[in-house]
C-alpha cells in the first residue's frame, strides 16, 4: 500500500541534538566539497520503534551493522570520505573487530605496580590492536570518517534526510548506501501513550501505520544526482531478485544489493537495470577471515565511477 509521504515529516518530532547533528553533517560535506573528495553516506544497524512516549518498551531488529560498518572501512580504505549513520552501540568501523571482547581482558596490570606504563595490552591482541589504531587514527587525523548515532526510527529518519539534503551540494561525488535495517512500521506519536503500558490491563493490542518510502523523494527530490544504492533483505529467496528489480523499476536508482537473512555474509546479488552479479565466498574465505565487503565495496567504486564519467561528458555537450 502506498502512503503520501508529503506532510510525514512535519509529524515526526525534531529528536534531541538534531541541530547539533545536523551542524557536524554540513560541515563535514562543505570541508570536502572544498577538497573535491567523494562522500559517501552509509546507514547502519537498525531502528528501533518505541511503543510509549516515555519509552520503556521498543520494537526493534536484527541488525548488528556488520554490514556498515566494514562497508565504510573499505570505502575509507578507497579514499572516500564517510558519513556513517549508525545505530547507536551497535558495530563502528575499526573498534567492530573487538566487539565480541571485555576490554578488561585485552588490558592487563604491568607485574611492576610503579612501571612508567601500568597497564598493557595482552600480547595476543598488540598485533591486531596496532594494525586497528593505526587505521584509524589515520582515519580521524584525515578528517574523512563522521560519525553520527540514531535509536529511533525518528531519529534516523531526520538525520537521513538531513545528510542527503547536505549530499545534493556535490551533486554525483556524493553516494549513498542504504544498508541500515530499517522498520516500515511505526506508530505516530498521538497515538502512542505517554506512560508505561501496564500489564494489569490485559493483554496488549496496538496497531502500526506504514512509514512512506522516502527512497522515492531521496532519488527524485533530496539529491537527484548521486548515486544511491538500496538494500533489499528476504528470507524467502525466491522472492529476492523479483522484489530488487521492482524495487529499482519504482524509485529509478542506481543499484539494489539483495541479499538473505542468514546468508548475508557469503552471498549478496548486484541488482542493475542492466543485470544481475553475484557475489560470493567460498567457505575457506569465511573461515580465513574474507570479508564479502572487501568484494562489494570496489564493484561500487568503478560503477560509481562510470556514473561520474557519463554525467561530466553530459555536461560538457
Ligand atoms: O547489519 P547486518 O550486517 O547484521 O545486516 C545487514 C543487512 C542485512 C541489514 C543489510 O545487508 C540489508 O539488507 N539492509 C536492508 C534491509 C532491508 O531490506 O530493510
Amino acid at each position: 500500500m502506498e502512503v503520501d509521504c508529503s506532510n510525514f515529516f512535519q509529524q515526526l518530532p525534531i529528536p534531541d541534538k538534531f541541530n547539533e547533528k545536523n551542524d557536524k553533517i554540513c560541515a563535514f560535506v562543505n570541508q570536502h566539497k572544498e577538497a573535491g573528495s567523494k562522500v559517501v553516506l552509509i546507514t547502519s544497524g537498525g531502528t528501533t520503534v518505541p511503543l510509549e512516549s516515555r519509552t520503556v518498551r521498543y520494537i526493534d531488529n536484527f541488525s548488528q551493522g556488520t554490514r556498515g560498518s566494514a562497508s565504510a572501512e573499505n570505502f575509507l580504505h578507497h579514499g572516500y570520505a564517510v558519513i556513517f549513520l549508525y545505530r547507536n552501540r551497535s558495530l563502528e568501523p575499526f573498534s567492530r573487530h573487538f566487539s565480541r571482547l571485555n576490554l578488561l581482558d585485552i588490558l592487563e596490570l604491568a607485574d611492576d605496580s610503579s612501571a612508567t606504563q601500568p597497564i598493557i595490552v595482552r600480547r595476543e591482541y598488540e598485533g591486531k590492536m596496532k594494525t586497528m589504531l593505526l587505521k584509524y587514527k589515520k582515519v580521524m587525523k584525515s578528517g574523512r570518517l563522521l560519525s553520527i548515532d540514531f535509536t529511533t526510527l525518528n531519529e534516523y529518519l531526520h538525520l537521513l534526510r538531513a545528510s542527503v539534503l547536505s549530499l545534493r551540494q556535490i551533486r554525483q561525488s556524493a553516494m549513498v548506501y542504504l544498508a541500515a535495517a530499517v522498520s516500515d512500521f511505526y506508530i505516530p506519536k498521538d497515538q502512542m501513550p505517554e506512560h508505561k503500558i501496564q500489564s494489569a490491563d490485559g493483554p496488549l493490542h496496538f496497531s502500526l501505520q506504514l512509514v512512506p518510502k522516502l527512497l522515492g523523494p531521496l532519488v527524485m527530490e533530496w539529491a537527484p544526482d548521486a548515486y544511491v544504492i538500496s538494500f533489499k533483505l528476504e528470507t524467502d529467496k525466491n522472492l529476492l531478485i523479483r522484489k530488487a528489480q521492482e524495487a529499482l523499476k519504482k524509485y529509478r536508482h542506481q543499484l539494489v544489493i539483495a541479499n538473505v537473512l542468514e546468508t548475508r555474509k557469503q552471498t549478496v546479488v548486484i541488482v542493475t537495470n542492466e543485470n544481475n552479479k553475484t557475489i560470493s565466498l567460498t567457505n575457506e574465505q569465511l573461515l580465513d577471515g574474507v570479508e564479502i565487503e572487501e568484494h562489494i565495496v570496489p564493484e561500487l567504486l568503478v560503477r560509481h565511477q562510470q556514473m561520474m564519467a557519463e554525467k561530466c561528458n553530459e555536461t560538457n555537450f
